[in-house]
């Protein structure tokens, strides 16, 4: 993997970085020797780190507003993945993509697949999207779809996953992600009982054309667009589908789909005890499902989160491979520098998550001393592991600062140069 070198830094002053990352390196070294933590496995454990970026977020996101595209996006699935294979150069940590079918339907997956392969990247879960209707398409989705009481719209949204499935084996994927808008906005609108029993009848005729070695993950969200009762609304009903579907079916948690101060890390935990939790979208949000960048807001929960993850590899809990990907918009920042900060605030959590001493913390536990207990998770996160992080991203190839080197290396000007607007979009009002 080439490192991007930055054109505009002089050779002495990337010395001199990295002379200071080294001293900062050996310093934190130092100190988690007196901890007992060996740096060096911390660091071999955080190469082996890696999380999926949605082919959605390559793009200046929006909201029912508006939207304000930069110059320099990509216009095709070749220039998302283009910039996709960017974020894995500079963090080592992204060699995957998650499409979103139909958004980005390979015209011809094997070309595609070539492709990614040669910018160094695959990929992910397929995302399907029954969420809105397509040109062309028989029956509409504006009153559900795998909920729909019409058979013939169930039938056309099964299809559609199908179809999403198809693409994925030809790219290589090997799970499919199901979040479904499917719900009411008035009470009376549609039967809170059955609309469930027809979604679970749907996953499973999807649940039948699963290629062996594939997983389906069903995704939950509370409100949106359903604004009073949304079908798979909670972790529950998520989990009540994935249990009814098998042993391949497990939940997606996407950390902005839950109500305002829901204990995200409880919900993992719970997921994780009865072997059902299957990935996430990772994001971070302080109202709803804001999609802001990881970490952005509630760092610590994050942190916490990752505890949870870090037990359960210890702990070989069965079934425990959870799938990483980011489901984020980039409303106001740079697509590409807001990945490259999210990969590195998730890894910057899990390598915290692997510092806390799980011995004294158990002990604290069975002696019922809360402080020290929670003292102990404190020093972990308190913990600055930045030039850890750093150490194995550019082992992995990357660089000691993503966002900088970026920056520093002229990509975004040289892709606003080649790229037309031609994808520009002209505001509309509501
Ligand atoms: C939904 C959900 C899905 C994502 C769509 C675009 O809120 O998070 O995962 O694919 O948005
Ligand atoms: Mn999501
Ligand atoms: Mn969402």
């Amino acid at each position: 993997m080439s490192k991007v070198v930055s054109p505009t830094l002089n050779a002495t002053a990337e010395t001199e970085v990295v002379r200071a990352h080294e001293r900062d390196l050996a310093a934190l070294g130092e100190r988690l020797e007196r901890r007992g933590v060996a740096i060096e496995h911390e660091i071999e454990a955080l190469r082996g780190f890696a999380v999926a970026v949605p082919s959605w977020a390559l793009g200046t996101g929006g909201t029912r507003f508006g939207r304000f595209p930069g110059p320099g996006e990509p216009r095709s699935l070749l220039e998302k993945l283009e910039d996709a294979a960017v974020v894995h150069r500079l963090t080592g940590a992204a060699p995957r993509v998650s499409l979103h079918i139909p958004w980005d339907v390979p015209d011809d997956p094997e070309a595609i697949r070539q492709a990614a392969a040669e910018l160094g990247i695959g990929f992910d879960a397929v995302n399907s999207n029954t969420f809105q209707d397509q040109p062309g398409q028989a029956f509409s989705y504006k009153l559900g779809s795998f909920s729909h009481t019409d058979p013939a719209v169930r039938r056309q949204a099964v299809e559609h996953n199908l179809f999403a499935i198809e693409i994925g084996k030809q790219l290589g994927s090997n799970a499919i992600t199901i979040w479904l808008a499917d719900g009411s906005n008035y009470p009376g609108q549609m039967s809170l009982r059955k609309s469930f029993d027809r979604v679970l009848a749907c996953l499973q005729d999807v649940y039948a054309a699963l290629p062996n070695g594939w997983r389906l993950f069903t995704e939950h969200k509370p409100y949106e667009p359903a604004l009073y009762a949304t079908v798979v609304q909670d972790w529950g009903s998520s989990y009540l589908l994935a249990s009814a579907l098998g042993d391949q079916a497990q939940c997606l948690v996407d950390l902005g789909h839950h109500l305002p101060n829901t204990n995200v890390e409880l919900v993992v935990a719970r997921l994780l005890g009865v072997g059902k939790l299957g990935g996430f979208h990772f994001n971070d949000s302080k109202y709803g499902d804001d999609d802001l960048t990881a970490g952005s807001i509630k760092p610590y929960g994050l942190f916490l989160i990752f505890h949870e993850l870090v037990q359960a590899e210890r702990d070989r809990l069965p079934r425990f491979a959870p799938a990483y990907m980011i489901d984020q918009s980039h409303n106001i920042k740079d697509p590409l520098e807001s990945l490259l900060q999210t990969v590195d605030q998730l890894q910057l959590a899990y390598a915290k998550a692997r510092l806390v001493d799980q011995v004294a913390l158990e002990e604290f536990q069975e002696s019922g001393d809360p402080l020290m207990a929670e003292r102990t998770l404190k020093e972990a996160y308190e913990t600055d592991v930045r030039p850890l992080v750093a150490e194995a991203r550019r082992r992995n190839g990357g660089a000691l600062d993503p966002v900088i080197t970026f920056r520093n290396s002229g990509y975004r000007e040289r892709k606003a140069a080649e790229r037309s607007r031609a994808s520009y979009v002209p505001p509309r009002s509501l």
